[in-house]
């Protein structure tokens, strides 16, 4: 999230789409109320299923699956034929003024640059003209042909409500109802803010549905300001730390990334991280990565890092291709690649998709281990059950070891909510059984390791071997330790960079944040973002004074924000170009005359001037972007693409499959049906009284949603014979499941041109382990394929088909 939770009720509109608020995340759901009670706000939802949000909305519109980039451009579109544009934060704060390559392009729903062979774009042409002087060229005047605003008009220009109404479905009066809703919110003083989860994430261009919206609060002028901004509302309680602390096969805490196979020295790995400003005067604070790269080497191989042998950086893996992503592991389990897997607090037999294929894989395997307080369905994969896909278990060889853990409430520890607070918790229970913490697991195995190197060498020793392992207790670190790791600490004494003479922090103590980090070796710290989580002033993780100045929402004294404890990213924008409040009334930072000062951290320096320093210090435009030049791998602007299964061809080129960028393997080509097969479109989803695939161990959640059952509408149960109530058959190409049909009102089909479109409707919470009854969920049906920028599957759009049956749901 850009903005925290309780910032939510500091907003005129709320707007969610691709998530299920109410239902996924009751307990933050509570500051939607308290924005309606607070400032009179409303609520819209935009959604296949008529859900729980909808149910408290003021306004409700349905959409086909898959479909909401077109919604999305059609909205930016209608902003600006309608004239609802926040200029004066479009001029300034966005790209809307760069100028962008003459080669650059768009035509029959691709970009300039696609190579069909590779399946991938060549970026070159989408990026800015750069003049002599090293800057992109820009015209404020926003007149020239070329300049972003202008390709982003003629962009939109295609999504029109007609479209809307012909690929989403969403009936044209909803959709321009909707428009001036959010159009009202593009005057300065009026704000909207986005929530969303996976309806938007879990396709296979999740994450430019979701720069759709980001790209419309900017025009809005909505990001950065109170009651605004971009909010991923993240589903684990811990997944938000997950990313930040790299726990990706290309990442490195603190969004730094691992190095590429072609990146052989550590010079070459920097030339493409130093981002150098594209205008003059900007901040591009990405600037920093050295510090913060060496600083986390330090803590990784203490003395063993040295500027001589460029900090250790050939103990660093290598890619060889941008990521091993979990669709891609799976792959190479199949293939027989991977021989080993350590499954720790996963489940992926019923998370992943296409459960054939998991099995197969997972069988493929020497050794599973699991690391689970709970016995889970993947430690028993090899069991034979369901209708379909029936494994024969004498022919697995898989040995599986499970190791019990605990959970969080038997440790102590941080958690990061959506919001960027990381919040320490205390041990609430003790171990069960003979259950161990996951860091004496890991410490065990790590010790193990080494010492099987130490014993008998190996190909290359030394990373293990010099690992940094100077915790009081080699057994298990706790969690204090870990947690001051991460904020970091001076190796040597070390000075204020400006003033030379004058020592910040001496050697030996907590660094007070990564302002502090340096790039001579002098520093360690492990996750630079989190920096400043505990430093000499103690655990800031711990705070709990809920003091809230001005009732502005921003809990500064509660835990810690990261980065800074900043609540607000982005929030000198959140005043116009001479530092004034764009609302008064919602003031969260202000320039004083010398400072910048208010509610929040500024997060530009707080002595510069408005108008030196553009708000989007990570950019190195100093501004947001409208167009992006490489970050994106399917295009500087969203572009409608259907799901690889879908009942409706691209408009825009109708031979064209899916998102032609997406993360599919060759084996699975075969895998995808057409809508003449299988009619109708599936989606999957939870439900409040479940979490995921624990909860059914617990008899009063399982007592509460007991059976496994698909949502269809009335008019689907009429055409097919399904009754409520009765058994039926859902099918896909991939498998089959039996499910008790739930005949609602809540979906209704849709119209999409001359096609009616029917939505089913399939909760993920059963399997074949706990107190509930058995159940296999989507994933028996669901594809295997990847976003192309970040490889979450496609598990909320796919074809399927469904009959009247009998039994029971596993037979
Ligand atoms: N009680 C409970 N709470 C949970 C969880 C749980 O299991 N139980 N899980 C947690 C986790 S890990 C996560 S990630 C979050 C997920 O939180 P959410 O994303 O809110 O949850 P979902 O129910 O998966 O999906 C949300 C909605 O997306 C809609 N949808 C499907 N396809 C589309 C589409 O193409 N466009 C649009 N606009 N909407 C679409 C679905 O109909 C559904 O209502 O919830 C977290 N909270
Ligand atoms: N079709 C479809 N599939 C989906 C989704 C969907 O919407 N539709 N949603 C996807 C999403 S967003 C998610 S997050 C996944 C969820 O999928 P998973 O993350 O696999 O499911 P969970 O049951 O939440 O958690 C996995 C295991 O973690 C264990 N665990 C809990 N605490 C600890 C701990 O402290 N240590 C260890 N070692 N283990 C622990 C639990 O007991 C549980 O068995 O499902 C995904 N799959
Ligand atoms: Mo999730």
């Amino acid at each position: 999230m850009t903005n925290p939770w309780t910032d939510i009720k500091n907003t005129d509109l709320v707007i969610v789409m691709g998530g299920n608020a109410a239902e996924a995340h009751p307990c933050g759901f509570k500051w939607v109320t308290e924005a309606k009670a607070h400032r009179g706000a409303k609520l819209i939802v935009v959604d296949p299923r008529f859900t729980r949000t909808a149910s408290v909305s003021d306004y409700y519109a349905p959409i086909r699956p898959g479909s909401d980039i077109t919604f999305l451009m059609a909205m930016i579109n209608w902003m600006i034929q309608n004239d609802k544009v926040q200029w004066e934060y479009v001029k300034n704060f966005t790209n809307a003024p760069f100028i962008v390559k003459d080669e650059f392009g768009w035509s029959d729903g691709l970009f300039s640059g696609y190579d069909p062979e590779k399946r991938d774009y060549d970026k070159s042409s989408w990026d800015y003209v750069i003049g002599d002087d090293g800057f992109a060229a820009v015209d404020m005047t926003l007149q020239h042909p070329r300049c972003v605003w202008n390709l982003l008009k003629e962009h939109v220009s295609r999504y029109t409500p007609e479209l809307v109404e012909q690929v989403c479905g969403t009936p044209k009066d909803r959709f321009l109802h909707i428009a001036e809703m959010i159009g009202a919110c593009s005057a300065p003083d009026k704000t909207m803010t986005s929530m969303y989860a996976l309806g938007w994430t879990q396709h296979s261009k999740g994450a430019q549905n979701i720069r759709g919206m980001a790209m419309l609060q900017l025009v809005l002028g909505n990001i950065g300001v109170r009651g605004g901004g971009m909010n991923a509302l993240r589903g684990h309680s811990n997944i938000q730390g997950l990313t930040d602390i790299g726990l990706m096969s290309n990442l490195i805490p603190g969004y730094l990334n691992i190095p590429t196979e072609k990146e052989a020295d550590w010079a070459t790995y920097m030339s493409s991280r130093e981002f150098k400003p594209l205008r003059p005067g900007q901040t591009s604070y990405w600037q920093n990565y050295p510090k913060f790269m060496v600083s986390f080497m330090k803590a990784m191989w203490g003395d063993a890092a040295t500027v001589e042998n460029d900090w250790a950086y050939h103990y660093l893996p290598k890619l060889d291709v941008p990521t091993y992503d979990i669709l891609r592991m799976f792959e190479l389990m199949k293939a027989g690649k991977i021989t080993n897997y350590f499954c720790q607090g996963f489940n992926p037999l019923l998370a992943f998709p296409n459960r054939a294929k998991l099995t197969e894989a997972l069988s493929k395997l020497k050794l599973l281990v699991i690391m689970d307080p709970l016995e889970t369905e993947t430690a028993r994969f090899w069991e034979n059950h369901g209708e379909y896909n029936e494994v024969d278990p004498a022919a697995i060889q898989t040995e599986v070891i499970q190791l019990p853990t605990t959970c969080f409430a038997e440790d102590d520890g941080s958690l990061v909510n959506s919001g960027r607070w990381l919040q320490w918790h205390w041990a609430a229970g003790t171990p069960p059984g003979q259950s161990k913490r996951d860091t004496w697991i890991m410490s065990q195995i790590f010790q193990r390791v080494r010492k099987l190197y130490q014993d008998e060498g190996g190909i290359f020793p030394d990373p293990i071997l010099n690992l940094t392992w100077d915790y009081a207790d080699p057994e298990e670190p706790t969690a204090e330790e870990l947690a001051k790791e991460m904020n970091g600490r001076a190796l040597k004494d070390v000075y204020d960079l400006k003033d030379t003479a004058k020592l910040l922090t001496p050697a030996g103590k907590q660094l007070l944040n990564f302002s502090q980090y340096r790039d001579d070796g002098s520093t360690m710290g492990g996750c630079w973002i989190f920096s400043g989580c505990w430093n000499e002033d103690g655990n800031m993780m711990a705070r709990r004074d809920n003091a809230d100045p001005d009732d502005s929402g921003m809990f500064p004294n509660w835990t810690y924000a990261w980065p800074l404890n900043r609540r607000v990213l982005y929030n000198r924008a959140s005043a116009d170009m001479q530092g004034k409040p764009w609302d008064p009334s919602r003031k969260l930072m202000e320039w004083d005359g010398e400072k910048w000062a208010g509610y929040d951290v500024p997060d530009i320096a707080p002595t510069s001037k408005p108008g030196e320093v553009g708000p989007f210090i990570m950019n190195q435009e100093g501004t947001s972007r409208l167009f992006t030049r490489g970050m994106m791998r399917d295009g500087p602007f969203p572009t409608h693409m259907e799901p690889f299964e879908s009942p409706i061809a691209n408009p825009f080129n109708p031979e064209m499959r899916g998102n032609p960028v997406a993360r599919v393997f060759v084996d699975d080509a075969e895998q995808f049906a057409t809508s003449e097969e299988f009619p109708l479109v599936a989606t999957s989803y939870r439900l409040t009284e479940h979490f995921h695939y624990w909860t059914k161990n617990n008899r009063i959640n399982a007592a509460l949603q007991p059976e496994f059952f698909v949502e269809i509408s009335k008019e689907l149960a009429a055409e097919k014979g399904i009754t409520k109530g009765g058994m039926v058959r859902v099918w896909s190409k991939r498998g089959s499941i039996k499910a008790r049909a739930l005949v609602t009102g809540r979906i209704k089909p849709l119209q999409c041109g001359d096609k009616l479109v029917h939505v089913v409707g399939i909760p993920l919470h059963w399997g074949f382990v706990g107190a509930a009854r058995k159940g296999f969920g989507p994933n028996s049906l669901t594809p295997f394929v990847g976003d192309a920028n970040v490889e979450t599957p496609e598990f909320k759009a796919f074809l399927v088909n469904i009959e009247p049956a009998t039994g029971e749901a596993v037979s």
